[in-house]
Formats: C-alpha cells, sequence, structure tokens
C-alpha cells in the first residue's frame, strides 16, 4: 500500500513536463518585426496541438481592427488568418488558446509596417 503511494507520487513527479502548457514556438509576423509591407496572414505555430479561441488585431494600439474570415487550421500545431490590408504603423495581434493540458494561454505579437 505504502509502496503503490511513493509509485503513484514517482510518476506524477515524472510526468509533470508533459502536462506543462502548449508553447507558441514561432509566430509570422514574428514578435518585434519590422516589415516593409502589410503582411498577407498571420500564422501561428504551437509546440502541440492547441485550441485557438481567439485572434484579435489592432493598429496603432487603438483601433481594432475586424477579422471576418475565420482562422485556417495548416494542421494540428499551425493556425493562419488572413489579414486585410494594413496601413503603415504599429500593429499588436492578442491571441488565446486553450492549451492542450486545458489550461488557457495567451501572448500578444507586436509589429510594425514601414519605416
Ligand atoms: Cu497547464
Amino acid at each position: 500500500m505504502k509502496l503503490g503511494l511513493v509509485i503513484v507520487a514517482v510518476l506524477t513527479a515524472l510526468t509533470g513536463p508533459a502536462l506543462s502548457h502548449s508553447e507558441l514556438r514561432r509566430s509570422s509576423p514574428m514578435n518585434g518585426a519590422i516589415l516593409s509591407a502589410s503582411p498577407a496572414s498571420v500564422e501561428l505555430v504551437f509546440n502541440e496541438k492547441v485550441q485557438l479561441t481567439a485572434l484579435r488585431l489592432f493598429h496603432e494600439d487603438k483601433a481594432e481592427i475586424r477579422l471576418d474570415r475565420p482562422a485556417g487550421i495548416v494542421d494540428a500545431t499551425t493556425a493562419m488568418r488572413a489579414l486585410p490590408a494594413l496601413e503603415a504603423g504599429a500593429c499588436r495581434i492578442d491571441w488565446r488558446a486553450i492549451s492542450a493540458d486545458g489550461h488557457p494561454v495567451g501572448g500578444v505579437i507586436r509589429f510594425r509596417i514601414g519605416p
């Protein structure tokens, strides 16, 4: 009985890292990117399968730009959404997702269009 409890505790400790939150591995545009032209789309690549729940685009940190088209699924770990033509200036993308372990995760990607 006691040995069983010890085994459960050890297994819990060993499987801990596998249950951590999903992470954004990379994005396009990259956070901090300075682009010469409006990007055609935004792409988010995660380390594992997630459920993207929100993707919002803001221009100059003020006006939200409506993204009418739904996010396309490229593969299990990648979400892509077409973007409208954006004016020069600072842009921000807020994203939210449900991690593979069921926890909510989210982040911000900032990029600039123009000099
Ligand atoms: Cu988690």
